[in-house]
């Protein structure tokens, strides 16, 4: 994992977009951003202890290419990023490949998440994020989810006023 403010170049979005300005674990975890390193033989057991820490109780598995999803694939990446939010966390462990987790910083910035196979990250709800593959077109993660899945994506602006926007936007402000 490594996260840096987005360039806003006009490049392709699966491009790297480093503006060379880092973000810390720290800050990610202020704005509810969550990240673990589980890697070598022991990273199941990892993964299913938090798992059952925070009540994930379910998982599937996706994979994001042009071989798994044929001729959607190009509309899917851009759907995915399409800025957006859900009314439960997002919850990935990445079994392969790698791609690009994009949240908005407390500034409204696009701070970039470059993940890759071993990272696990969660993304509270009512955070605005949006999702892409990188140019190798190739990620596989493990979906981990509480109960049913509730990953509706609600696009900005329409989810301002939505409740859990509105807790999200309050628990920042109350630190
Ligand atoms: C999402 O919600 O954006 C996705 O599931 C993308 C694929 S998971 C790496
Ligand atoms: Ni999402």
């Amino acid at each position: 994992m490594r996260a840096f403010y987005y360039d806003n170049s006009s490049l392709d979005q699966r491009e790297l977009h480093d503006s060379g300005k880092e973000v810390s674990q720290d800050y990610l975890a202020q704005i509810g951003v969550l990240y673990w390193r589980l890697e070598g033989e022991n990273a199941m057991e990892r993964l299913n202890g938090i798992a059952q820490e925070r009540s994930y109780k379910n998982r599937d598995e996706i994979v994001v290419s042009p071989q798994a999803m044929g001729d959607i694939y190009e509309t899917k990446v851009k759907t995915f990023f399409d800025e957006h939010l859900h009314e439960d966390e997002e919850i990935r462990y990445i079994l392969d490949g790698s791609g690009f987790f994009d949240v908005r910083s407390r500034d409204d910035e696009w701070i970039r998440i470059r993940v890759e196979k071993g990272d696990m990250l969660v993304l509270p709800a009512g955070i605005y994020h949006r999702f892409t593959t990188d140019t190798n077109n190739y990620i596989k993660a493990m979906r981990l989810f509480k109960d049913d899945p509730v990953w509706t994506p609600i696009n900005r602006p329409l989810a301002d006023d939505n409740t859990y926007r509105q807790a999200y936007v309050q628990s920042m402000a109350a630190h």
